[in-house]
């Protein structure tokens, strides 16, 4: 039976597994849940995955949720997967555990934080929060600067001074490209400081394209979508940038 794989390509995670079974040839079906449309909220998908979150994957009997521990599996237990994206070495291995536990509890809920109080805060029914933004910003900032300055200190491609990416590297921009919802200016406030973590983003997208631009397309439409709301709203007299008005939901 083939592999499924449960996305919605709005999420940070799926973009990750998906790219990485495009990336390594894994043959998947994607069965699209609109988060926006609560699909993933019905019984039958808590089944799959009990926390209701995505993505998760079915692969015969065998079910799972979490990104990380997902692209793992797949990285351990499909064949032909290159030995850097998740080396057998033991020792180059456990640094990427290091990276991906640092991930979740340190740099994730900076742009995560971002985006909710922001521009994703209409579609998902809640308020513009320009407080709580602006410490994401805080945990962003701070995260950065350590991926800077530790893993990508001794001016290695990727993080841990790799010359190709491991599911790490993957995990981690795939959670920064979020920022690409951002208005330009934002965007460039927020990522400007920081020229190795640019320079490691290009890297990672170069050396998985096409799949990488394909998968994030789905951020570039949305952001298209909220400024030709916005264009209208100036029309009406409305506009200005999200990050720095308490409006309401529009919803
Ligand atoms: N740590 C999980 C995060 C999963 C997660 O938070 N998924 C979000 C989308 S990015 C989700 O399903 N949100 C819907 C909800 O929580 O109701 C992973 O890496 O897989």
């Amino acid at each position: 039976m083939k592999l499924k794989v449960y996305a919605d390509r709005m999420s940070q995670p799926v973009r990750a597994v998906i790219i990485f079974c495009k990336v390594n040839c894994i043959n998947y079906e994607e069965v699209r849940l609109d988060i926006a449309k609560r699909q993933h909220l019905t019984p039958k998908y808590a089944e799959i995955n009990p926390m209701k979150q995505l993505p998760a994957i079915v692969d015969g009997r065998f079910k799972l949720f979490e990104s990380h521990a997902i692209l793992i599996y797949l990285a351990c237990s499909f064949p032909g997967v290159a030995d850097h994206w998740y080396p057998v070495d033991v020792f180059k291995r456990s640094k990427i555990h290091s990276v991906l536990d640092w991930h979740h509890s340190n740099l994730h809920p900076g742009p995560v934080t971002i985006v909710r109080n922001t521009v994703l805060a209409p579609a998902l029914g809640r308020p513009f929060n320009p407080e709580a933004a602006a410490e994401g910003e805080k945990i962003l900032s701070a995260s950065l600067a350590k991926i800077e300055t530790v893993w990508l200190k001794d001016n290695g491609r990727f993080l841990l001074g790799g010359n190709q990416p491991s599911i790490a590297d993957l995990s981690l921009v795939c959670d920064i490209m979020q920022l690409e919802l951002l208005d330009e200016s934002d965007r460039d406030r927020l990522l400007g400081p920081y020229k190795k973590v640019q320079q490691w983003i290009e890297n990672t997208r170069n050396a998985t394209n096409p799949h990488f631009d394909e998968v994030h397309k789905i951020l570039m439409k949305a952001k298209e979508k909220r400024q030709n709301q916005r264009l209208k709203g100036e029309n009406h007299g409305g506009g200005g940038s999200d990050m720095k008005k308490p409006l309401v939901s529009r919803i």
